[in-house]
């Protein structure tokens, strides 16, 4: 938005990175403004909020829905400055030239330690099949990482490397966040163990939903082992781990086993994601209670 308006502007800006939507921050900006532009990717949900329960009457709210921004298509600096009635910016909007940035994993996510590990533990078969899920992790299918073959729907890893391990396919493994297993990868995971399927399980606990913006999730470390053993999973094939770099090559050993193993196993790569561990220190610096071992 600074890039729009410049960083003297007089707009009121309120930031929205998260939902629910802080009703309350909304309300506060609503109550100092007489107009409102929407300006968000994809569909314009908040602009349809702001009409809706969390509105005022007496404001004019603009944005997609109004027709002040286009529905598709990037959100362009002169597009904004437009909605805004600002006059376009010649140097605005060029990026003829520059190279595609595909978005990343954060510098010093537990997941790119897991991922290291599997590439590394899978190197010296000709046709890995690497199934996954929905969350940060998915970003693991570009380089450098190439660890991610398939992205369907929440828990579908399991149950397709499931079929795939039925059908005959090895080394069959998938990855799965911490949330989005208890969301809905318990329900295959139990077949799976029912099965004693031939597949690796990994499930990436980093202790919270991070692509969705930190909320709070169900279960973490520990209590994994005996929600997996409840689900049938055998002890001797159940591991937890840390997906440091130090311990990296004897990460690459452990997979290389339960690889091995004619059988499911289960591992648990447990990190807390650095993003949640930086809310976590800002909290603790705020309040000076942690709220996070
Ligand atoms: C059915 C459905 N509901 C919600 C979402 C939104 N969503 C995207 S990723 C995600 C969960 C990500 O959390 P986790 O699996 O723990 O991985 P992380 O991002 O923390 O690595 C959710 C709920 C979705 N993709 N599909
Ligand atoms: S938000 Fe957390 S889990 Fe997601 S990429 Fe960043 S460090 Fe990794």
């Amino acid at each position: 938005m600074l890039e729009v308006v410049g960083p003297d502007s007089a707009y009121s800006v309120l930031k929205i990175g998260t939902y629910p939507i802080p009703a309350e921050l909304v309300r506060q900006l609503l109550a100092h403004c007489e107009e409102i532009l929407v300006i968000e990717e994809g569909y314009p949900y908040i602009e349809a909020r702001l009409h809706g329960l969390l509105g005022l009457p007496g404001k004019a709210i603009h944005g997609k829905r109004t027709g002040r921004l286009p529905m598709d298509g990037e959100l362009q600096t002169n597009l904004v400055r437009a909605a805004l009635g600002m006059p376009s910016l010649e140097t605005a909007d060029s990026v003829e030239g520059l190279p595609g940035r595909p978005p990343v994993l954060c510098q010093g996510c537990p997941h790119s330690d897991t991922f290291k590990a599997i590439q590394e533990a899978v190197r010296a078969y000709s046709q890995p099949i690497l199934f996954s899920d929905i969350g940060c992790y998915t970003l693991a299918a570009f380089p450098p990482y190439n660890a991610v073959h398939s992205c369907v729907d929440m828990g579908s890893s399991i149950s397709m490397a499931l079929g795939a391990a039925k059908a005959g396919a090895h080394p069959v493994l998938c990855t799965i966040g911490d949330s989005t297993f208890t969301h809905s990868g318990m329900t295959p995971l139990i077949g799976a163990a029912h099965a004693d399927a031939n597949m690796t399980v990994i499930i990436l606990d980093n202790a919270t939903v991070g692509m969705t913006g930190g909320q709070e999730v169900f279960i973490t470390g520990e209590g994994f082992l005996g929600l997996l053993k409840g689900l049938g999973v055998s002890e001797d094939h159940l591991v937890l781990f840390e997906p440091l770099p130090k311990n990296h090559d004897e990460i690459v050993k452990v997979l290389g086993r339960e690889i091995n193993h004619k059988g499911l196993s289960v591992l648990v790569a447990c990190r807390p994601c650095i993003q949640l561990k930086r809310k976590v220190a800002q909290e603790k610096t705020a309040t000076g209670v942690p709220t996070l071992a």
